[in-house]
């Protein structure tokens, strides 16, 4: 099966080197629960379920048959003025697997799409309340909130930014909580930095609190390098945007749906935001699907303005019925496996597992929490990411997948993930830093 090179060129690939890439391709033909098959026949586990995405890991049945059924029965029903009922069903079951009253549920085909849509029902709700001057949004440092103008906005990372001109206006950011050696190979939350929270006041201070709507975190980092909040930093967020009015938005693209061993992050951290932003798990990755929590009041308020549409806003294939039905087969996998709360009890194993590296002299860190895992190396002097990418294509011709970003390896399996396979997965990493050293 493996493709000729002239055929190509004309795929303009996504956050990718095109050129190295054509010029050594490597291509994924099959993929079965936690291993992918490669164009020229080898195995490689997942280390990373695709892109933090393949919770339930691949070509799962209740996903697939729930897809090939729909597509027979209701191909597709438009997104406005109309519904169908998995439309209806997914967002009741999904309502009732996220905590507090984040009980509405507006459907999107993408993390990007949900921090947009995330963005917009801040924005106007502060319209809607009589406070139209909080037009200021909030970020982080070293966050990643999808591509779109209004992620890449309030988004942290300086490459995806700084060759699209101005942005959003009335955007700033929060000091990112990365890089206290008094946290380095901590094991879950670190110790040290709740107070940087306290920047937030700064912000305040700075721009007047009422003239902002909203701010706007993942609660744990993934894309810069996976950056876990220091113990009591979300909470103290919390505490001060509900001080100053502001709505607090948790962007649960990648943590959502089991990846921390909880439904979502709101569990694990026992902080509740306004609004939640979700892709990724929601459907296995299987078919582009998002979907964003708002809380009663949020949602009620927009149901309360003059008659007709309420909310300006929609995609034509928001909560497209193919969607819906992964989803659907998606969340019924989680149920009958446990899926969601996996990660709790494997934690612990992952975390002792990834740290035993820590005597391979260019690693410099290690972080892990649920079924994450970074682990940061020393760069190799005057060529940063170098070390990385030279592990990441070594991994891969050694069979295993991970991600890398900077020179941190990210690591988030498939929720199914065994001990035997997690232990196969540290030896491969293993024995190529040595190889990187
Ligand atoms: N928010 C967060 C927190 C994300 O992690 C997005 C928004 C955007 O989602 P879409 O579906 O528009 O890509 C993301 C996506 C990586 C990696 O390896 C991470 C993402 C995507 C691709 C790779 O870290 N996160």
């Amino acid at each position: 099966m493996a493709l000729k090179p002239n055929t190509l060129d004309a795929y303009w690939m996504p956050f990718t080197a095109n050129r190295a890439f054509k010029a050594a391709p490597r291509l994924m033909v099959a993929a079965e629960g936690m291993y992918y098959t490669t164009d020229d026949g080898r195995k490689v586990l997942d280390g990373t379920a695709g892109l933090w995405c393949c919770n339930a890991g691949h070509s799962r049945p209740r996903i697939t048959e729930a897809i090939a059924r729909q597509a027979k029965e209701l191909d597709y029903s438009p997104a406005f003025q109309m519904g169908h009922p998995k439309a209806f069903e997914l967002a009741a079951r999904l309502a009732r697997l996220m905590p507090g009253s984040l009980d509405h549920v507006f459907f999107t085909n993408s993390g990007s799409e949900s921090v947009e849509t995330a963005l917009k029902i801040a924005l106007a709700w502060h319209r809607l309340n009589g406070q139209g001057e909080r037009v200021r949004l909030i970020g982080r440092e070293r966050g990643y909130h999808g591509v779109n103008f209004g992620g890449m906005s309030v988004g942290g990372m300086p490459a995806n930014r700084k060759m699209f001109g101005a942005l959003v206006a009335g955007v700033d950011h929060l000091r990112h909580t990365h890089g206290d050696p008094r946290n380095f190979f901590a094991k879950g939350e670190p110790e040290f930095g709740a107070e940087l929270a306290d920047d937030l006041e700064r912000l305040c201070a700075l721009h007047d609190p009422s003239t902002i709507a909203a701010v706007i975190v993942e609660p744990v980092q993934g894309s810069a390098g996976v950056f876990i909040p220091p113990r009591g930093y979300l909470k103290r967020l919390r505490e001060i945007c509900t001080r100053h009015g502001i709505l607090l938005i948790f962007d649960e693209v990648i943590t959502g749906y089991g990846r921390l061993g909880t439904n979502f992050a709101v569990d694990y951290f026992g902080v509740e935001p306004d609004i939640v932003t979700t892709a990724k798990g929601l459907t296995n990755g299987v078919i582009p699907m998002g979907a964003v929590f708002a809380q009663k009041r949020i949602h009620d308020l927009f149901m309360q303005g003059p008659a007709g549409i309420e909310f300006f806003h929609g995609y034509t294939y928001s909560a497209n019925p193919m969607a819906c039905a992964a989803a659907l087969g998606t969340l019924d996998t989680y149920d009958e496996e446990g899926l969601l709360t996996r990660g709790a009890s494997l934690a612990q194993y992952w975390a002792d597992t990834a740290h035993s590296l820590r005597d391979i002299p260019i690693v410099a860190d290690i972080r892990t929490l649920g079924l994450i895992a970074g682990i940061e190396l020393k760069p190799i002097e005057g060529k940063p990411t170098a070390r990385a990418f030279d592990a990441y294509l070594k991994c891969f011709a050694a069979g295993l997948l991970v991600r890398t970003t900077g020179d941190i390896i990210a690591l988030s399996p498939p929720l199914i993930i065994e001990k035997s396979e997690i232990d196969k997965l540290f030896e491969i990493l293993r024995t190529v830093l040595k190889q990187v050293a």
